[in-house]
């Protein structure tokens, strides 16, 4: 689909000219964002149901994240950990209070994040476990999406995401997702850790079948592993939960956190575990320039603070039903063949007579509505937590419209 509005074309000429072709983005130019709604170029407003992925759960522009945003650029926006801030010690403490573990290391995008959980669990395997050196294995699901480089491409069973960046690293193990034998099989001597995300998000919304994610933790326990939750997309308030593992009341050694971290104002990610498994590290082992850096300590803080009421989570449970009622009517109509997911995130399975994924999310664009397909058939909706049930149903409506067609 290619737009028609001069102003439109324009700016779409100039965001492809010198860019590199590594995304297919819908042809829209957003310009400005408040709450749950987007702006384009030409005055144009859209309802934003994909929220950076879950970057945005607090929606554009929070007040309270803006606010947090400009008093820290006043005062000090970096330092590097050459030396301490006065934002560091208290955004540790608040994290893993949050997270109820000891111990908080700060990075950036998602990728740093599992990369460093990938390092913490190989080095606490050697060094705790008895792991004989350079032998650790790491054991993780097919479909899984932990990021973009190139350890964590080499354990993708997306063809898309993987093929072209060899050589791959060694030491992953990768068994089919939701099935508790093929884990227990895969696990042995020199297994260090189980990396897993509760939900997957690029796969459709993958939710595990009921006593997965207990049965992986009761299996680690056992196994002396370490169950590494990759909480990126699936946390922080977006299935109901702060996190996605409480729904079957798991609690993980490691969470890897990212996206929402930052507010949608600044990339901030994290691992957080207990001080055995963190104390892995000694200085020189590991870092970051702008990790944990004083700008991104002052939004993860506000972040949290508003993660501690509550009321996303809440919000997040109430609508989540009402997105999942109002969905599930559109199974088996001939329109939708599968709804997944929890809390305020969807995959819509849509029937191949309605088009690909591809095609609604376009349809979805010129009424006003912006999701992303993913795999083909399916398209993901995460709405902003905050988006209230009037917007809500006005995407909803606006789907419908799209499908029955
Ligand atoms: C892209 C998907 C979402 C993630 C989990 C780690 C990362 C991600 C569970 C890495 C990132 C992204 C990145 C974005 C598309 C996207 C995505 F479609 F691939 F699956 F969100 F749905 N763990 N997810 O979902 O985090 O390094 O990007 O900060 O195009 O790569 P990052």
């Amino acid at each position: 689909m290619t737009s028609t509005e001069p102003g439109i074309a324009a700016a779409l000429a100039a965001a492809e000219a010198h860019s590199a072709h590594n995304y297919h983005p819908l042809p829209v130019v957003v310009a400005t964002a408040e709450g749950a709604w987007m702006t384009d170029v030409t005055g144009r407003r859209y309802l934003d149901m994909l929220a950076g992925y879950s970057a945005l759960n607090f929606g554009h522009g929070h007040p309270r994240l803006l606010a947090a945003a400009r008093a820290q650029l006043e005062r000090v926006t970096l330092t590097s950990r050459a030396f301490h801030h006065d934002r560091f010690g208290d955004f540790c403490t608040r994290l893993a209070e949050l997270c109820g573990m000891e111990l908080v290391l700060p990075m950036n995008t998602g990728a740093e994040a599992v990369e460093t959980a990938v390092k913490t669990a190989r080095k606490w395997g050697y060094q705790v476990k008895g792991v004989p050196d350079g032998q650790a294995k790491i054991v993780v699901a097919d479909g899984n999406f932990h990021g973009r480089t190139t350890t964590i491409v080499s354990f993708s069973t997306d063809p898309e995401a993987r093929d072209g960046f060899g050589p791959y690293t060694p030491g992953f193990e990768i068994v089919p997702y939701g099935d508790l034998a093929a884990m227990e099989a895969a696990v042995d001597e020199r297994t260090v850790a189980v990396l897993l995300e509760p939900i997957q998000g690029e796969a459709g919304v993958r939710v595990p079948p009921p006593g997965y994610l207990a049965g992986v933790r009761e299996l680690t326990r056992r196994r002396n592993v370490l169950f590494v939750a990759d909480e990126i997309q699936s946390g922080l308030g977006r299935t109901g939960r702060t996190f996605a593992c409480e729904h079957e009341g798991v609690v993980p050694d490691v969470y890897v956190l990212g996206k929402a971290l930052g507010g949608g104002v600044v990339p901030v990610s994290a691992v957080v575990s207990s001080r055995e498994v963190l104390g892995v590290f000694a200085p020189g082992e590991h870092g970051s320039t702008f990790g944990g850096n004083p700008l991104a300590c002052a939004v993860a803080l506000e972040v949290i603070a508003m993660l501690r009421t509550g009321e996303y989570q809440e919000r997040a449970t109430e609508l989540g039903e009402h997105l999942h009622s109002e969905l599930g009517l559109l199974v088996g109509g001939g329109t939708v063949d599968a709804v997944r997911g929890r809390g305020l995130w969807a995959g819509v399975d849509v029937n191949p007579s309605r088009g690909t994924g591809r095609a609604v999310s376009e349809q979805l664009m010129a009424r006003g509505v912006l999701v992303k397909d993913t795999h083909g058939a399916t398209i993901r909706l995460a709405p902003p937590l905050m988006i209230s049930k009037e917007d809500l149903d006005w995407g909803l409506e606006r789907l419908r419209d799209v499908l029955e067609a």
